[in-house]
């Protein structure tokens, strides 16, 4: 088992789509070419797509469908927000990866799986992540700000995650308040938001995103068939997760400047416009209360304003909301 592949996997994506010579890989990793040979059959044997030609090199014909951290580390060598990469075939939940990782590393992190086996959704709900089919990831960012501004931090991570799949779907994506995204109706996307903090103030904000990408109809158990979509079912071809994932980053990058530095009302309007909760009743349950009701406004701290049926008035920072 070479210990190469990771780097040699970085320098082959960063040739791409051009070849690059065993000679180079092996001058920039100060190895012998009979490693780099090594190495690139193993990837081959692995199942890489990889074309060898005698006197050109190396090229990675096409990005695989699992996670790799070499391929990861070529695609966001550029951005600063990721400080660090893990990648696993399988995990029980990649919150709970992510919060074992923080124990001993202050670094910001990504964590990706190709499954999860015990995926959470909020208040212990599943969240099924079946093999290859999605993006399961948890973002750990550690920003310097007091508790209070955290309220609105779940406002601007659903609007860079719905203009991301909005770039690929035909229909329009809609942010269901607080922590959904739903396309005609359907539930594509659902992300939760967990904080680590200590005596003096917030340690990590680790963001949990499950993003159903490849699946089709089938593919989500009975339990889900009607209520559950994926992005390709509405973008019409297999969804290449490494393109997708540098898309989203550079939107989560975006919107999280953007909150760390100017308040929800620079972004309500366009919040309102993604939004699928106006105008109809709805049923809102908090914890053990349920009322129906109707949303009135998001105010300018993002918290829900909804008269019941009776006429009084709630202000939700939280809860869940049936059409
Ligand atoms: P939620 O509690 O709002 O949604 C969970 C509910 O959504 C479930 O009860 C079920 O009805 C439905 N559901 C479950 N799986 C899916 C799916 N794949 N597609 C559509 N609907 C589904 C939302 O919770 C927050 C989910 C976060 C998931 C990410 S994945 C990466 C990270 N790791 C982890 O364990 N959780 C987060």
């Amino acid at each position: 088992m070479s210990k190469y592949l990771d780097q040699i996997l970085e320098l082959l994506t960063d040739a791409r789509p051009d070849y690059i010579s065993g000679q180079t890989i092996a001058e920039q990793l100060n190895i012998s070419r009979m490693t780099v040979k090594k190495a690139m059959d193993q990837l081959k044997a692995e199942g890489f797509s990889i074309d060898s030609i005698h006197n050109k090199g190396h090229q990675l014909k096409t990005l695989p469908p699992t996670w790799h951290n070499g391929i990861l580390a070529s695609i966001f060598k550029h951005q600063s927000l990721i400080e660090h990469f893990q990648t696993y075939p399988s995990v029980d939940s990649t919150q709970q990866v992510a919060k074992k990782a923080i124990l001993n590393d202050d670094r910001t992190m990504l964590i990706l799986s190709d499954e999860q086996t015990a995926g959470k959704g909020r208040f212990k709900r599943v969240w099924q992540s079946s093999k290859g089919k999605g993006l399961w990831m948890s973002l750990v960012l550690r920003p310097n700000i007091p508790f209070s501004m955290l309220t609105t931090f779940n406002l601007f991570m659903s609007l860079a995650i719905s203009e991301a799949i909005q770039s690929l779907s035909t229909s329009k994506v809609e942010i269901k308040w607080p922590n959904d995204i739903y396309i005609d109706g359907q539930k594509v996307c659902g992300f939760l938001t967990e904080m680590v903090a200590n005596a003096d103030g917030i340690e990590a904000v680790i963001c949990g995103i499950g993003i159903n990408l490849n699946h089709d109809v089938e593919d989500f158990d009975d339990t889900l068939r009607q209520t559950a979509t994926s992005v390709k079912l509405h973008y019409g071809q297999n969804v290449n997760r490494y393109d997708f994932l540098e898309h989203l980053m550079q939107c989560i990058d975006v919107r999280y400047q953007q909150f760390l530095t100017e308040p929800f009302t620079t972004i309500k309007d366009e919040y309102i416009q993604r939004s699928n909760i106006w105008n109809k009743p709805l049923r809102f349950t908090e914890g053990k209360q349920q009322f129906y009701g109707k949303v009135i406004e998001i105010d300018d701290q993002g918290f829900l304003l909804v008269v019941d049926g009776n006429g009084d008035f709630h202000r939700l920072m939280s809860a869940d909301i049936d059409f």
